[in-house]
């Protein structure tokens, strides 16, 4: 049985945790933080999520980690079948990462601390963000999912970089429900499957966890 390692709080650890459960594919979860002792053996980056498969091999990076669920555990596919329609697929995803989460992602240290951030890197993630956006716009149908009339790997990887970038928006004033026609309901219709629920409630369990990992760093 494969072991996802990391933890519910981490949005990046909750793509590959919601396709393994979509795939009804058993796994066990194990918590760690990234900085415990030997974790570079899992993941050579220090980052959450990293997945040990049924063969003992340690693979990290969630996008890369989505790949191998879809490799492995074929059934139920969570990505189209037409090499073109992959391809939409996976260049939704990497722009969600690079033009949504990860310019928000940068604001996450003043939102944790609820500080003000510097006006030039607000500028800098709204600029970037607004390619996110634009890319969102071009690509996503929300019809009534992201890429069409399946649920595919670009929904669970949107809902969950939404996560951060949210917390991100909060902050620069970005108004993406407003921006991104579509966006607000399909992330209704998301988050009120039971999969969803059940990783929220895993995440809200893991809060306490978390924050006290985050002032231990301090
Ligand atoms: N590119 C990585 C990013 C993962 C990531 O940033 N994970 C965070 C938790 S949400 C983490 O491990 N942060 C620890 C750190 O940066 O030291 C991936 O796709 O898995």
């Amino acid at each position: 049985m494969p072991t996802l390692h990391g933890f519910a709080y981490s949005n990046y650890y909750n793509m590959p945790k919601h396709a393994l459960l979509y795939k009804g594919v058993p796994f066990e979860e194990d918590l760690v933080y990234p900085s415990a002792k030997d974790y570079g053996q899992l993941s050579p980056a220090l980052k959450v999520p990293s997945l040990t498969t049924d063969e003992g091999q340690h693979l990290s990076e969630a996008s890369v980690l989505c790949e191998y669920i879809e490799e492995a555990y074929p059934d139920k596919p969570l990505l189209p079948t037409t090499p073109i329609a992959r391809n939409k697929n996976r260049q939704l995803m990497r722009m969600t990462e690079l033009y949504l989460e990860l310019p928000n992602r940068r604001l996450l240290p003043f939102s944790f601390s609820n500080q003000p951030a510097p006006e030039a890197l607000i500028a800098e993630v709204v600029a970037v963000v607004d390619r996110g956006i634009n890319s969102l716009n071009a690509l996503a149908t929300f019809d009534p999912f992201v890429l069409g009339e399946e649920l595919t790997m670009a929904d669970i990887y949107l809902f969950y970089a939404l996560t951060v970038a949210n917390m991100g928006c909060a902050l620069t004033g970005v108004n993406l429900n407003a921006r991104i026609p579509g966006l607000e309901s399909w992330h209704a219709r998301f988050a009120a499957d039971p999969i969803s629920q059940k990783v929220a409630a895993d995440m809200e369990a893991n809060r306490a966890g978390f924050f006290g990992y985050i002032q231990g760093r301090r």
